[in-house]
């Protein structure tokens, strides 16, 4: 009997953008970056804000590769621009 070979084709790989909490970066600035490169709502960047807050990193949102790497070097752009030292990265979820 011949044998069928089933194509397989995987998921891509899925990475968590993190990001780390430090003493000096203003809540209000993580907030707005929230809202505007994860697309989070008001409450929920807050919530996310806060997470980081107490427990020193949180997961921002979790994307293909090349999304995820993109969304850290916007984070870090930011961050850098208005001089404060918050920290991002991606790591596979
Ligand atoms: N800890 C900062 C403060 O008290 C706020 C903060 C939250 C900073 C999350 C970074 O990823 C962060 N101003």
């Amino acid at each position: 009997m011949a044998e069928r070979k089933v194509q397989k084709t995987e998921p891509p790989r899925m990475y968590q953008v993190v990001m780390l909490n430090d003493d000096y970066t203003p809540m209000e600035f993580v907030v707005m970056v929230l809202q505007e490169y994860f697309q989070r709502d008001i409450e929920t960047a807050t919530q996310i804000m806060l997470k980081i807050h107490h427990e020193g990193r949180g997961v921002c949102g979790v994307y293909s590769k090349d999304v995820a790497a993109t969304k850290v070097e916007l984070v870090l752009t930011a961050a850098k621009r208005s001089g404060h030292p918050l920290q991002c990265t991606m790591e596979a979820a």
